[in-house]
């Protein structure tokens, strides 16, 4: 990655030319936003609200503002306002330009004239404001400082618009950046209000006492988030709607300058573990030294404390089993300069001294909670024992399932399925078709030389929370798995699959999309290389054909109400109009035409954006308690796919 070091890109005298430097480096963000931020799509769009949020978090974290608020404009801009010292106003000795305008425009900018503790912490690669600029039509930032009041803005990707100055006198203290993204960079510059709303929240368990407040004026809504109890409160969202076998446990303490905190609990027939963990409050997907040290110091631990209780029987317990059911949050603070993130994404926590400290940390507090609380260690002990007996069980079941991940000649795994000619693999694609009507009339459309047909015969098992054992009792699944051939669970390889696309195919209605997110919750959590690869799809069947009376083969398929408006229009006077209320009402015919055919159909792209938000929402949604789906559905009112699995409208053509 091109980093660009002030010093040398701003030579002494030659001011002209080195902004023309400066610019050239906003020019690399804008010419390959994918190294700067993922992607240009929501993921990408979104990080512009993360580059900026982070810089008002950092200076609450440092100790100055306790407020932050977050509003999503009606012209598609977004402030974000705190109540910090302000940014930086003076002049650059070296460049003769204001600390605020370099912030926004030399990449790196972050640590270079900072007097005291500034950690360039979140953020992809710590470039912060200057990428966001780079990325936005305009930016305007407003800093209440020492009294006076400054204003300073860009305009068309981070060019200056109107220089830094000053407007009037002030008591208040803080910054507010307000940006609109480039509608040329991304081809959908909407905001979610609720992707925005989940990190705030997420940020507000990991930063007690600093109160979030997001509003919308588009739509009105507004909400605060607020914490005093941090990741207690964290873990107790976290496992609303699971089945918790005794109270959250929580501890923190400081080793070697680390400062950590954990909270977890356990719940009763979950089969998942979900440890979330942090470094300097910016999440670790992928884990790292503190991860491991809180999995090993609770192996110990929980050994330890089941052996001076007589309570082992047999050999000791894996980690996996007492991992069974337990949802974590560890969060630790590192101190700047032992701050070592690794990977491509900055998700890993390489610190050393990290893992030694949380293990020592749990096996220091937890057996003193399990001394004062036991009859819950003893329930606990009882649970790993079970889960024990259970990884047994689910051993043999998986040699099963590794059966199926040879290549089996497809006519003998099941009669329902229409296998594909094609022997190409990444080429082939699997049609889950809701019903046996309408898996008949797409055996009969379909491209038999890569598109192969698997109708679905009523409502698939709610797979959430079920050992894969249990999965495989079922025998659609079992059939699903077989006809994919890559196995399932922790045997998946998705390698093996015999598809490069996994399409599901229902009716547009309620049921066919209850039939979706049953599905899609088997894929994720039985499949979810699959998801994560981008290999699962949704059809889309239209919604309406329009055509002209005296002239049936002039006709138009319309996905919206807005098409049908436009196809009304354009078909003009003496038009009829098909409604289809499901794929059965098509012929062969017009759902090649519209649904299967590559070159003219519409696919939707599973894509998971946040799988925190999702595993939370999958919990309500999905889970066994059934009080906070009510709640849930009382607060959304309609039941709206998208909010689960986050779908890119995906155009098809070279994605093979
Ligand atoms: C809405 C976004 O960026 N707030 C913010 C940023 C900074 C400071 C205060 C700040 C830091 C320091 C001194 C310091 C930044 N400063 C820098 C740089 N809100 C938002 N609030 N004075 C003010 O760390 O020494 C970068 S961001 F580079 F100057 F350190």
């Amino acid at each position: 990655m091109p980093e660009l070091e002030l010093d040398k890109v701003l030579p002494e005298e030659d001011y002209d030319a080195s902004s023309i430097e400066v610019l050239s480096g906003l020019e690399g963000v804008r010419k390959r936003p994918g190294m700067y931020i993922g992607s240009t799509g929501p993921s990408g769009l979104h990080h512009l609200v993360w580059e900026i949020l982070d810089n008002a978090v950092d200076e609450a974290v440092n100790g100055y503002g306790k407020k932050i608020s977050l509003t999503m404009h009606r012209d598609g801009s977004v402030s974000i306002e705190d109540e910090g010292r302000g940014m930086p106003v003076d002049i650059h000795p070296k460049t003769g330009i204001p600390a605020v305008q370099l912030i926004f425009t030399a990449l790196h900018s972050g640590g270079k004239f900072n007097s005291a503790a500034y950690k360039v912490s979140g953020g992809l690669h710590g470039v912060g404001a200057t990428v966001t600029n780079a990325l936005s039509e305009r930016v305007k930032v407003n800093v209440w400082r020492k009294g006076k009041a400054y204003e300073i803005s860009f305009k068309d990707g981070g060019k200056l618009d109107q220089p830094l100055r000053e407007v009037g006198d002030t008591w208040k203290h803080g910054t507010m950046v307000t940006f609109k993204p480039d509608a040329t960079i991304f081809p959908n510059t909407r905001f979610s209000y609720e992707t925005i709303a989940h990190r705030l929240e997420e940020k507000s368990y990991l930063l007690t006492g600093v109160r979030f407040i997001l509003s919308d004026e588009n739509t009105g809504q507004k909400k605060e988030f607020y914490c005093e109890n941090g990741l207690r409160e964290y873990v107790l969202t976290l496992t609303k709607g699971k089945a918790p076998l005794g109270e959250v446990i929580d501890f923190s303490g400081e080793k070697e300058g680390i400062r950590m905190e954990v909270a977890l609990r356990w719940s009763q027939g979950d089969y998942q573990e979900s440890i979330y963990s942090y470094a300097n409050d910016v999440r670790t997907g992928d884990g790292g030294t503190h991860e491991s040290g809180f999995k090993s110091g609770l192996t110990k631990c929980l050994n330890e404390w089941a052996q001076a209780n007589g309570l082992l029987k047999g050999q000791a317990l894996e980690g996996s089993d007492i991992r069974e059911g337990l949802t974590a949050v560890v969060s630790v603070k590192v101190p700047e300069g032992m701050n070592e993130l690794e990977g491509q994404t900055k998700g890993k926590l390489g610190t050393p001294a990290a893992l030694p400290a949380v293990s020592a940390l749990v096996q220091e507090k937890l057996p003193y909670f399990l001394d004062e609380h036991r009859e819950f260690g003893l329930e606990l002990v009882r649970k790993c024992e079970a889960s024990r007996h259970a990884r047994e069980a689910a051993r043999k079941a998986r040699e099963a399932v590794r059966g199926t991940r040879k290549r089996t000649p497809e006519a003998i795994i099941s009669d329902k399925l229409a296998a594909a000619q094609g022997k190409d693999y990444r080429r082939n694609e699997l049609f889950i078709v809701e019903g046996d009507s309408a898996g008949g009339t797409a055996k009969t459309g379909r491209d038999r030389s890569h598109q192969a047909i698997l109708p679905l015969r009523g409502k698939p098992l709610n797979t959430y929370g079920l050992p894969i054992g249990k999965v495989m009792e079922n025998v659609e699944f079992a059939t699903l798995v077989q006809t994919i051939g890559a196995g399932a669970g922790e045997e998946f390889d998705p390698k093996d699959s015999h598809y490069g696309k996994i399409i599901i195919m229902t009716d547009a209605d309620t049921d066919g999309a209850h039939i979706q997110t049953l599905l899609l919750t088997f894929f994720w959590n039985f499949m979810r290389p699959l998801v994560d690869q981008g290999m699962v799809y949704v059809a889309q069947p239209p919604l309406y054909r329009v055509y002209k009376k005296s002239d049936p083969s002039r006709h138009v398929y319309c996905w919206s109400e807005e098409e049908l408006e436009a196809a009304r229009k354009k078909i003009g006077a003496g038009y009829g109009i098909n409604r289809y209320k499901g794929l059965g009402e098509m012929n062969a015919q017009q759902l090649a035409e519209t649904t299967m055919n590559p070159g003219t159909r519409q696919l939707l792209r599973v894509v998971v954006e946040d799988p925190l938000a999702l595993e939370k929402k999958m919990g309500v949604l999905m889970g066994k308690d059934s009080l906070p789906r009510w709640d849930w559905i009382q607060e959304n009112v309609t039941f709206v796919l998208e909010d689960e699995f986050q779908e890119i409208l995906k155009g098809e053509g070279n994605n093979g």
